[in-house]
């Protein structure tokens, strides 16, 4: 997912892109003295994003950290996490897993393993077989993707209705303007857009959906969405 990439376009601060294999998460972050973000099976695990910035020198982890470090150190424009709303953006980053990106995940993941270098893709298959206890190819067979969709898109109803609370008029949670827990729903997206393509069935249905709340969603924020070569989305 892209949280941290539209984090940096919604700023405005200029980047450069570089694509790390998995095997080579953990050596690169010992090296920068990046700390791991995570544990997995009670060990430390060095994750990706890692934004490194040159004009501090600072390296920071995670994608929420990477937000409220931008916003401190680059104060202007949008502010990713509006003060007084920690509690809330870090809930709502809870719940998304269960509400959407677990059952998107199951989805897509025969097609997520060749679409990585086969360093990746090799390491990617084996920590989900692993996480599974499965083979790649019957964690979720193609008899369950009716339903998984169905799951994905209760999910998507369900975050519907929280933002409908809002009023009409309004695309994101806190109203008017973008906001971290906008940037997660729009990296789900934009995610669904690459695997899918704006002419596949699944994008049109969810473009659709719930009003046509994710369409606007996607028409106020599509523009964040680029990566930093500027390459145009399938
Ligand atoms: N909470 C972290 C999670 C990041 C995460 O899970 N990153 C994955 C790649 S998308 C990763 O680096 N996994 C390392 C691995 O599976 O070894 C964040 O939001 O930055």
């Amino acid at each position: 997912m892209a949280h941290h990439r539209i984090a940096l376009n919604m700023k405005g601060v200029p980047y450069k892109t570089i694509w790390v294999d998995y095997c080579d998460i953990e050596p690169l972050s010992l090296k920068l003295d990046a700390p791991p973000s995570t544990t997995r099976a009670g060990a430390p695990l060095y994750t990706l994003p890692l934004i490194q910035d040159p004009s501090t020198g600072a390296t920071v982890v995670d994608s929420f950290a990477i937000a409220k470090y931008l916003d401190a150190t680059y104060p202007g424009g949008i502010t990713l996490v509006p003060e007084g709303t920690d509690a809330f953006q870090t809930m709502f980053i809870d719940v998304l897993p269960s509400l959407l990106t677990q059952h998107l995940l199951l989805l897509h993941i025969t097609r997520i393993a060749p679409s990585l270098n086969p360093h990746s893709e090799d390491y990617f298959r084996r920590a989900r077989e692993m996480h599974f206890g499965n083979p790649l190819a019957e964690i979720a067979p193609v008899s369950t993707h009716e339903a998984l969709w169905k799951q994905a898109f209760e999910g998507f109803s369900h975050v519907h209705g929280w933002l409908n609370a809002n009023g009409e008029c309004k695309v994101f949670f806190m109203g008017h303007k973008p906001s971290w827990a906008d940037v997660a729903l729009v990296s789900v997206l934009a995610w669904l857009r690459i695997y899918n393509g704006r002419e596949s069935r699944e994008w049109k249905e969810l473009m659709t959906a719930d009003e046509g709340r994710w369409a606007r969603l996607w028409g106020a924020m599509e523009k964040y969405v680029h990566r930093d070569g500027g390459e145009a989305l399938p």
